[in-house]
């Protein structure tokens, strides 16, 4: 039995007010880690549902989680993530968490009693993009030891732990924040952020697993000399070495099977003067793979790759691996209730690969875990264009709610 359509416009009305939390002139939004602006998007959900009757806190990992019903049963889990990147779009994380409250309200209009409580989350820097921490808060849900992160420091120099305290969340209380004894399934709606969808012209997708993700930054260490009287024979040019690098990974990547993916997302040089040749320079990789050995394989070719290009260059390197996450396949119970309960409410969906990364991949070791995807339009993300229609998003907000439905009658 489906839920009936509901009203889209309340969802569409979330997404309006959300998006406008964070907002900047660039048209993009900014809502990172620890930030006010993120604080005021969490504070912004914990309203909404609350309004709902959800018991909402804000856990030791600043993780939004809102419960629907009573008792210490194992709970059904829905969420996504309200942080974003710098600049970033709508929909990126928010409209997971905004469908999986449209889904509980659905749900709550039609009369349904969950027999086990439904939690709604919003992980905490799901990104990463303030201090490197990717997916940080659904680790600390998973029971990672994240001690390793309490040294990371924003672009100003502010410590993880010291934004975490602005937020009253001491960095050492990060273990009070694991929640997977009380979790039985977790369901996670994601924008595609790709363009099969759309360029097939169905509905939804149905995610089969998520990729792997390997970050890496590469420092050059050459000499600052002066850009007038040195010789171009006679230079230890380290942004020279990091452009060279930059060039050399994209071949590397574009060389390798379809789904390996490799960026150079970020580039430092210092001293950073017009007349000086730069001693210092950095860049990270993010690189996305398929299987478990095309991630080692990965990290061994692109340090050699690093290696040949600092000798070329006469300048020394290292390679420091800043995060690496094995590819997790989705639960195939998950997978058939999502296309199940798709096809029942009159989506066309296909099953695909994840080549984004998402909280879900450390809820799917543990639990039954579950993603839909909804289209993107142009299939454009982390950019202010980012855009899924409202029709999507509410069929994606009603499979959820009938998927919910399942979870929470067992
Ligand atoms: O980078 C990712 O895959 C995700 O958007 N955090
Ligand atoms: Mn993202
Ligand atoms: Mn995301």
């Amino acid at each position: 039995m489906n839920v009936p359509d509901g009203d889209a416009a309340r969802l569409w009305s979330d997404v309006e007010a959300l998006g406008c939390i964070g907002a900047g002139a660039d048209g993009g939004v900014t809502r990172l880690a620890w930030t006010p602006a993120l604080r005021e998007a969490s504070a912004w959900l914990a309203r909404r549902c609350e309004s709902l009757g959800l018991a909402t806190t804000l856990d030791a990992a600043g993780n939004v989680v809102a419960v629907w019903g009573e008792g210490e049963a194992p709970r059904v889990t829905v969420g996504s993530h309200i942080d974003t990147v710098r600049c970033g779009g709508r929909f990126d994380g928010a409209l997971g968490v905004l469908c999986g409250l449209e889904a509980i309200a659905l749900l709550r209009e039609d009369g349904h009693l969950p027999r086990r409580p439904i939690a709604l989350v919003a992980w905490m820097d799901e990104e990463g993009s303030r201090f490197a921490t990717p997916t940080f808060g659904s680790r600390a849900f998973a029971g990672h030891d994240l001690a390793e992160l309490s040294d990371r420091l924003d672009a100003d120099g502010v410590a993880l732990p010291d934004a975490m305290a602005a937020w009253e969340r001491p960095f050492d209380a990060l273990a009070d924040a694991a929640g997977l004894e009380r979790t039985t399934a977790y369901l996670e709606l994601h924008v595609e952020q790709g363009r099969i969808l759309e360029r097939a012209d169905l509905d939804a997708g149905v995610v089969t697993a998520i990729c792997g993700l390997l970050g890496l930054r590469v420092r050059f260490h050459g000499r600052a000399d002066h850009a007038g009287a040195t010789p171009m024979d006679d230079r230890r040019d380290a942004l020279l070495a990091a452009a060279r690098a930059i060039v050399a990974v994209e071949a590397w990547a574009s060389a390798g099977p379809p789904e390996l993916r490799a960026t150079v997302g970020t580039v430092e040089a210092r001293p950073g003067s017009f007349n000086v040749i730069p001693g210092e320079a950095a860049i990270s990789i993010d690189v996305r793979v398929a299987s478990d050995a095309d991630l080692a394989r990965a990290e061994a070719e692109l340090r050699a790759l690093a290696a040949a290009v600092a000798a070329a260059g006469g300048v020394e390197h290292e390679v420091a691996v800043v995060h690496a996450l094995a590819p997790v396949p989705m639960d195939a119970t998950m997978t058939d209730l999502l296309e199940r309960t798709a096809a029942a409410a009159g989506a066309a969906t296909t099953r695909l690969p994840s080549g984004a990364g998402h909280d879900a991949m450390h809820l799917a070791p543990h639990v039954p875990t579950g993603m839909l995807f909804v289209p993107s339009r142009d299939g454009i993300s982390h950019n202010p264009r980012e855009h899924t229609d409202p029709a999507a998003c509410q069929l994606g907000a009603r499979v959820l709610a009938d998927a919910l439905r399942e979870l929470s009658a067992a």
